[in-house]
């Protein structure tokens, strides 16, 4: 038994009462215990290094992305066409490829833009689910079910980095289409933030709220303010549906590996199925661990909003790679499956997202200056 359901009515919890805790402090501090969330799985940094390839690999003549919006006062600057920017989704099919929407790393995003970002998703936590997404309480959570849902088929195989592409263009639909959000896309640099995630400006109350760390004694605490502050969450933990709150349980040993140098070792790797692989147990599963909680577990991370901010790194370092040669945008290997021998993936692999946008294909998402899509990264 992972916890007894008496002490676990709400938020998978329990309340420090001075039996456990005596320190006054701490009287409101709700803590969780972080075994129900589980982990994803890693592979270590050395790993990646010593299987690197030689960098020339990922220097390539690929599409040369201009650097702009690199100011350092990010908190007094616009970004360019705030108010009207284009929905990254090329919803006609056809993309200018000289003026695609742009994302801009969150310190390249207007503070107006970044209040009106976290107030749209917001929206969608108060928007009534449309029906059909098991256990779904809200919009927001239709998209959190898909991804538990579809847990089984779209990890630890090669359609990760397509499906989580399609995956994060969904949520930027809905949040466009349904909640009016007409700004440009924000992403963001975890590089930049190695080994001190917690002091981010994405985790203070302005925006995603707080990044408390992992106890000393491994509990996870639920986060009470910001604009998150107080969330009931009904999906998950795992494939399961047992209310608990929005928790998180930063250990910086761990986001500290989110490197420059892990995510060019992994994007060194020739072969895409290679380099997906590396990702997926390196960079992307180390942020997923290192804010831990809700956001350590495959199924339902989606439950925390910042699991979107962390998918667009993820989406930023495979658009990278894909730059370095233009035969990576039309083509895929590994697995389709996970039958022995598996089945090959191919462009046709049809993309679900359980019927809360249309299914497409993997050739549709592997450029995002073309197809089903119509962006790039600032830098
Ligand atoms: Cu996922």
């Amino acid at each position: 038994m992972r916890f007894s359901l008496a002490s676990n009515a709400l938020c998978g919890a329990v309340a420090v009462s001075a039996l456990s805790v005596p320190r006054a402090v701490d009287k409101r501090v709700t803590l969780v215990d972080l075994k129900q969330f589980g982990s994803f799985p890693t592979i270590t940094p050395e790993q990646a290094h010593a299987e690197a390839e030689p960098l020339s690999s990922i220097l390539g003549d690929g599409p040369q992305f201009d650097k702009i919006g690199q100011s350092t006062d990010s908190d007094t600057k616009e970004s360019p066409a705030a108010g009207e920017e284009k929905a990254t989704a090329a919803a006609d099919g056809t993309c200018d490829r000289n003026n695609p929407a742009v994302r801009y790393e969150w310190r390249n995003y207007a503070a107006d833009d970044k209040k009106a970002f976290v107030n749209a998703i917001k929206c969608l936590m108060g928007k009534p689910s449309t029906g059909g997404f098991q256990g779904s309480q809200s919009r927001y959570e239709d998209i959190v079910s898909v991804h538990q849902q579809l847990t089984p088929t779209i990890h630890q195989r090669a359609v990760f980095l397509p499906w989580h592409r399609y995956y994060v263009s969904v949520f930027e639909s809905v949040m466009r289409e349904e909640c009016g959000f007409d700004r440009a896309f924000p992403w963001w640099d975890e590089t930049l933030d190695s080994g001190k995630y917690a002091q981010s400006e994405l985790f203070t109350d302005a925006y995603f709220g707080p990044l408390p760390g992992k106890t000393s004694d491994g509990q996870g605490t639920c986060i009470t303010s910001g604009t998150f502050g107080g969330l009931t969450l009904h999906i998950g933990p795992g494939s399961g549906f047992t209310d608990h709150c929005l928790a998180r349980a930063v250990d910086e040993s761990l986001t500290g590996t989110v490197s420059t140098q892990f995510v060019q070792d992994c994007n060194s790797r020739t072969s895409y199925d290679d380099m997906r692989g590396c990702q997926e147990l390196g960079p992307h599963a180390y942020g997923h661990n290192g804010i831990g909680a809700v956001m350590a577990e495959v199924q339902a991370s989606p439950g925390d909003p910042i699991f979107f901010m962390h998918h667009l790194f993820v989406d930023h370092s495979f658009r990278i790679w894909q730059n370095a040669d233009a035969s990576r945008t039309t083509t895929i290997n590994g697995c389709a499956d996970a039958n022995n021998p598996c089945t090959p993936i191919t462009m046709d692999y049809v993309l679900s997202s359980n019927g809360l946008r249309p299914n497409t294909t993997i050739s549709a998402v592997m450029d995002t200056l073309g197809g089903d899509l119509c962006y790039r990264y600032d830098y």
